[in-house]
């Protein structure tokens, strides 16, 4: 359909004024909130999360973009509740106890939005403590772990012992510059990725598994 192709092609320019504008008459011209969401919005965010992983764009404009979305879905967001449409998963995120670096963290939260799952933002700063409360508290299916710093990463271990130790089910997903797939593997994460469009691969993966 002509104008979600339009909608998505903007969204990747990063133009929120606009994505905004075509959202609303799309819901006026009677196209579902559902279509809107998946053949307009994600498929665009879906199209960035690929050049982002290739190089081909960066953080900017992954930034500029995932605000587009963001606009497009405060109109959308009643209509997809009314409609029923459900999330595909819950996500805990945050940037582990120690360590405010949050960009990486947002890019992550943003893709995983763009696949369609709900996420929870915890911030920056967080105890494995919150991370545990926080995914109890709202059902989820994955605690998201980010950490910048050679001397927060350790953080992540600790986040592992306190769920595996609760006996939770939550899948544990780690990323950031320091992390790599040897030390998720010694802690006992369920998975390392390298950058935010593959983080939310693997996430919905999990959550559709
Ligand atoms: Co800081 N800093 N910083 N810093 N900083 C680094 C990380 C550093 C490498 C700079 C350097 O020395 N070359 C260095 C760490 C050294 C180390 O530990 N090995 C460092 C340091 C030392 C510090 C301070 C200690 C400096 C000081 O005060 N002396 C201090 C610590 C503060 C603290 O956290 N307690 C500090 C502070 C800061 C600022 C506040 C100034 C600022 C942060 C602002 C903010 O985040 N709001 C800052 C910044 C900006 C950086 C650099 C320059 C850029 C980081 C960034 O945002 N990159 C950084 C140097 C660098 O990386 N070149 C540096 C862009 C971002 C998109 O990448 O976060 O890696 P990144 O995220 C990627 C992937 O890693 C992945 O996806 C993202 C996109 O693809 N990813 C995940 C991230 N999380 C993931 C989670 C996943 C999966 C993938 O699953 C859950």
């Amino acid at each position: 359909m002509a104008i979600l192709e339009e909608m998505s092609t903007l969204l990747q320019q990063g133009r929120a004024p606009k994505v905004k504008e075509l959202v609303q008459q799309a819901i006026d011209e009677g196209i579902s909130p559902k279509q809107i969401l998946e053949e307009g919005l994600l498929s665009g965010m879906s199209v960035i999360g690929e050049k982002f992983k290739n190089n081909e764009v960066f953080v900017p404009e992954v930034l500029i973009a995932a605000r587009a979305m963001n606009a497009g879905i405060s109109i959308l967001q009643p209509h997809l509740v009314s409609e029923g449409v459900e999330s595909k998963g819950k996500v805990v995120i945050g940037t582990v106890k120690g360590d405010l670096h949050d960009i990486g963290k947002n890019l992550v939260k943003m893709m995983m939005e763009g696949k369609g799952l709900e996420v929870i933002d915890l911030g920056v700063d967080v105890s494995p403590e919150q991370f545990v409360e926080a995914a109890k508290e709202h059902d989820a299916d994955i605690i998201a772990c980010s950490a910048l710093l050679t001397t927060t990463m350790s953080e992540m271990k600790n986040v592992v012992d306190k769920v595996r130790g609760e006996g939770m089910r939550q899948k544990i997903m780690i990323g950031g510059a320091p992390v790599t797939q040897n030390y998720c593997d010694s802690i006992g994460a369920d998975s390392y990725t390298p950058d935010a469009a593959s983080a939310a691969d693997v996430a919905l993966s999990f959550c559709t598994a």
